[in-house]
């Protein structure tokens, strides 16, 4: 990570807390990659755990509110979530839980994109923190969380290395 970006990832972590992140190359170019992470009002387009997203306020800039759907199968069935940074220039999105009917509570995620050194790559970083529910360690919770966001980074790489990036 770039040093004008590592401040993105660091994050104030409470006793209570987890944190930790998750890193990915990608075979597309950074716009396209961006063009998808961007869109606070369609998250799964790539977040294959989430059915559906309802924008409740707000037109996709710093502020908007979305409530998500969760698939069946998880510990979780809905999530309210803000959207905290969005800066086209540097590509960083974050957001953070405020509600919902699940287990991670005070969630927040800051997602940063990097050109690769092969010019047509792109690299993400996604770092997050979170309280550990009760009845869970420290362990469970980061390899909970780590195991969704992994995913979501490599369906991420699927769809953005697979959109043509003609004519686009
Ligand atoms: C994201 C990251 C995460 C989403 C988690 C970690 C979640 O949407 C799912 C299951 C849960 O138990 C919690 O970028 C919650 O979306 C898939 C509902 C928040």
């Amino acid at each position: 990570v770039p040093n004008n970006h590592l401040h993105y990832h660091t994050h104030a972590v409470s006793p209570n807390q987890c944190c930790s992140a998750v890193v990915q190359t990608i075979s597309a170019p950074i716009h396209a990659v961006w063009s998808l992470v961007r869109r606070f009002d369609n998250p799964q387009a790539y977040k294959h755990f989430l059915k559906s997203c309802h924008v409740i306020v707000g037109d996709g800039n710093v502020g908007t509110l979305r409530e998500v759907q969760v698939i069946s199968g998880l510990p979780a069935a809905s999530s309210m979530e803000r959207l905290e940074i969005l800066d086209d220039k540097e590509h960083v999105i974050s957001f953070s839980v405020v509600g919902g009917d699940h287990r991670l509570n005070n969630y927040r995620s800051v997602t940063t994109l990097h050109p690769a050194d092969d010019e047509n790559g792109t690299v993400v970083v996604e770092s997050y923190v979170v309280d550990i529910p009760t009845g869970n360690t420290k362990e469970e919770t980061c390899v909970f969380v780590d195991t969704i966001v992994r995913c979501n980074l490599q369906s991420l790489a699927q769809i953005a290395g697979n959109t043509p990036t003609t004519n686009l």
